[in-house]
C-alpha cells in the first residue's frame, strides 16, 4: 500500500459539510426557479447561437420530507484547465449524491481534460477509488486538459462514447473557457436530441469566474491562503536581512484578483492592480517611475528592502502592451502554423513579426528586452490566449526599475543601494490540500451538480451562494451558462465565451487596498498569515478570503 503522510490521513478522514437543502439527500429536494434570464451581454447574437439552451431561469433547491424514487442514472465527469485546489472534492461529492439517488448509478471519470471524452478515455469510479481522492488537492484523479471542445466531429466523438457508456449527463468541472465548452455541448446536445445534460462547475485559482450567483470559484481561497503564507515568509525574511527588494508575480491570468487577495492578507510595500493600469492608462514606463519613487523614497528612510506583488496578467494591461499583444495574437494565429516561421531563429521571428505588425505596435515589441519578446511568442493556449504565465514581468520591471534608479542616482534623486529577487507563485498554490471553506465548498457544488442532473437541467452552472455563512446556510441552486456569455475575439474571430469578471475599481476590495496603500508603502505594515490550517480555532481554520468578506458584506448592506 502507497504511504500516506500523516496529513493525507487526517484529511482522508475529514467530512465535508454541506447545505442544509442537500442534507436530506438528491430524493428529498423541491426545484425552484427564479426570472428568465439573458446573456450578459450581445443578447441577440448569443440567443442565436444558443437557441436551445438559452434564456433558461436560475433555480435553487428547497429540502422536503418526502423523498422520490430516481431512475438509474450514468454520468460522466471532466476536469478541464488548469489545477485548482478541491477538484477531488468536487468528483466526491457528485459520486456521493449520485450513490444517494440510486446505488445502480455509475459515475465515469473521463481522462485528460476533454480530450477524454473525444478519445473515449475513462474509468469508472468505485468507494475505494473515491475515498482514496477526499479531500486531497490536485487533478491527479484523472488528469485535466486544455483541449477546445468546439467542433461537429468532437461533438459527434463525445456523443458515441456517452451512447456506448449509457451516459446521460456529463459534468465539466472548469474555468471561463471550459464552461464556455460546456455551454456549446449542452446546446449541441440539445439540438441533436441526443437526451444528454451537460452542467458545469466553477473552478479557478483566478476568482474570475464569478458573479451575482456565482459567489467565487473554488480553487481562490486555498491558492490565495497558500501564496499569502508564501509573501508573509518572505516579508518576515526582507525584514530581517533589510538587503533584498522581492518582486512577486503571482499567478491569476488577466484579472489581479488573486494578487489582490494576496496582497490585502498581507499588506506588502507595492501591490499593481492590471484593472487600475488600464483604467488609468499607465504606460511601462509610468509604472517605472512609480515604482522607483517608492523604492527612492524608502531608501530615503534608510529602509533599501520591499515587497512588491505583480499580478500575472500585469503586462497585457499596460495599454501600449495591450494593443501590442492583441495584434500579435491576431498575427500568431497563422504563424503558429507556418513552418517559415517555426523553424527560425529568434533574430529572424523577432524581425518577422516586426514586419507585420502596426507600426506603434512593432515599435513597442522592438523596445522590449529579447527574453520577454521571446516568452510572448511562445504558443498560445488553446483558446488563443497568450501563456502570460511565461512573461517573467517581475524580470522585466527589475530590469528597467534598476536602469531607472541608475540614472536618478547620476541625478542625484537616488541615494539608496537596489538588490532585487524575483518570485513567480503560481504552481506552488494550484494543488495545496483544499482548505476547510474549499473542501466544503467543493464537495457542495459536486453535490448540488448531480441534483440539478436529476432535475433535468442542462447547460447550467453549479451555483453555491450565501458563503460567508456557516456551511449549512449556503444557498444551493443552478445559473444558465449562457447568462454569463458575450462575444469576444478569440484566434482572430468573434466567439460565444464567458465574460470573466475582473478587478472593480469602484469595489470595496480594491478600495482596501487603495486606502492603505501609502502607509504600507512607507510604513511596514506586514502581516504574517502563515500556513492553512486544517484543524484548530475555527476563527483559524474556517476564514474566507478578504475578497469574499467585503464583496459579500457590501451585497447584503445593499439589500
Ligand atoms: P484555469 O483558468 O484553467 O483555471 O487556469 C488558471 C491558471 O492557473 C492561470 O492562473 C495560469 O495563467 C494558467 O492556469 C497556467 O496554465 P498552465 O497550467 O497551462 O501553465
Amino acid at each position: 500500500m502507497t504511504k500516506l503522510s500523516p496529513l493525507q490521513i487526517e484529511r482522508l478522514q475529514y467530512q465535508p459539510k454541506l447545505p442544509s437543502s442537500l442534507q436530506n439527500g438528491v430524493n428529498s429536494l423541491e426545484l425552484v426557479e427564479g426570472s428568465a434570464t439573458q446573456s450578459v451581454r450581445d443578447q441577440e447574437q448569443i440567443q442565436k447561437l444558443f437557441a436551445n439552451t438559452y434564456g433558461k431561469p436560475t433555480v435553487t433547491f428547497n429540502s422536503t420530507s418526502s423523498s422520490n424514487s430516481s431512475e438509474v442514472k450514468n454520468v460522466g465527469v471532466i476536469l478541464s484547465g488548469g489545477q485548482a485546489p478541491g477538484g477531488h472534492n468536487v468528483i466526491a461529492g457528485l459520486y456521493d449524491a449520485l450513490k444517494n439517488a440510486n446505488s445502480q448509478n455509475k459515475l465515469y471519470g473521463f481522462l485528460g481534460g476533454p480530450s477524454g471524452i473525444i478519445e473515449g478515455k475513462y474509468v469508472e469510479f468505485t468507494d475505494e477509488f473515491i475515498n482514496d481522492y477526499r479531500n486531497t488537492g490536485g487533478f491527479d484523479i484523472i488528469g485535466s486538459g486544455r483541449t477546445k471542445l468546439e467542433t461537429e466531429e468532437q461533438f459527434k466523438s463525445s456523443l458515441e462514447v456517452c451512447k456506448k457508456l449509457n451516459i446521460s449527463a456529463v459534468v465539466i468541472i472548469g474555468g471561463d473557457d471550459s464552461n464556455t465548452n460546456a455551454a456549446l455541448l449542452a446546446e449541441w446536445f440539445v439540438k441533436n436530441n441526443t437526451g444528454i445534460q451537460v452542467i458545469g462547475c466553477p473552478k479557478t485559482i483566478d476568482g474570475d469566474l464569478k458573479n451575482e450567483q456565482i459567489e467565487i470559484s473554488f480553487g481562490f481561497d486555498t491558492a490565495t491562503k497558500t501564496y499569502a503564507e508564501l509573501i508573509g515568509n518572505i516579508q518576515r525574511d526582507a525584514n530581517s536581512a533589510k538587503k533584498y527588494w522581492h518582486f512577486i508575480k503571482i499567478m491569476g491570468r488577466s484579472a489581479s484578483h488573486v494578487a489582490l487577495e494576496a496582497a490585502l492578507q498581507t499588506q506588502p510595500n507595492v501591490t499593481l492592480i492590471s484593472e487600475e493600469v488600464e483604467a488609468k492608462k499607465m504606460s511601462l514606463s509610468s509604472i517605472i517611475d512609480y515604482m522607483s519613487d517608492i523604492i527612492a523614497r524608502r531608501a530615503n528612510n534608510g529602509k533599501n528592502f520591499g515587497i512588491a506583488v505583480i499580478p500575472e496578467g500585469l503586462i497585457e494591461f499596460i495599454p501600449e502592451m495591450g494593443s501590442m499583444i492583441s495584434n500579435l495574437n491576431d498575427i500568431m494565429a497563422t504563424l503558429e502554423s507556418d513552418s517559415t516561421f517555426t523553424s527560425a531563429s529568434s533574430a529572424e521571428k523577432f524581425s518577422i513579426v516586426e514586419s507585420k505588425l502596426n507600426a506603434e505596435n512593432a515599435k513597442v515589441y522592438s523596445s522590449l528586452p529579447a527574453l520577454i519578446k521571446e516568452q510572448l511568442l511562445a504558443d498560445r493556449d488553446p483558446h488563443g490566449n497568450v501563456q502570460v504565465s511565461k512573461i517573467e514581468t517581475e524580470k522585466l520591471l527589475i530590469e528597467m526599475i534598476s536602469a531607472k534608479l541608475s540614472e536618478m542616482k547620476k541625478a542625484g534623486s537616488f541615494n539608496g543601494k537596489f538588490s532585487a529577487q524575483s518570485h513567480f507563485f503560481g504552481y506552488e498554490g494550484r494543488c495545496a490540500f483544499p482548505s476547510n471553506f474549499d473542501a466544503d465548498y467543493c464537495y457542495s457544488l459536486g453535490y448540488n451538480a448531480f441534483a440539478l442532473i436529476n432535475f433535468g437541467l442542462t447547460g447550467y452552472l453549479s451555483s453555491v451562494r450565501n458563503l460567508t455563512q456557516p456551511a449549512d446556510k449556503w444557498i444551493a441552486g443552478g445559473v444558465p451558462l449562457t447568462m454569463m456569455m458575450n462575444m469576444e475575439k478569440r484566434h482572430g474571430e468573434m466567439k460565444p465565451v464567458i465574460q470573466k469578471a475582473l478587478v472593480r475599481l469602484d469595489g470595496p476590495v480594491f478600495k482596501q487596498l487603495q486606502d492603505n496603500r501609502e502607509d504600507w508603502a512607507m510604513n511596514d505594515r506586514y502581516l504574517f498569515p502563515g500556513a492553512v490550517q486544517y484543524f484548530g480555532p475555527s476563527s483559524v481554520c474556517d476564514i474566507t478570503t478578504v475578497t469574499l468578506q467585503l464583496e459579500r458584506s457590501k451585497e447584503l448592506a445593499s439589500v
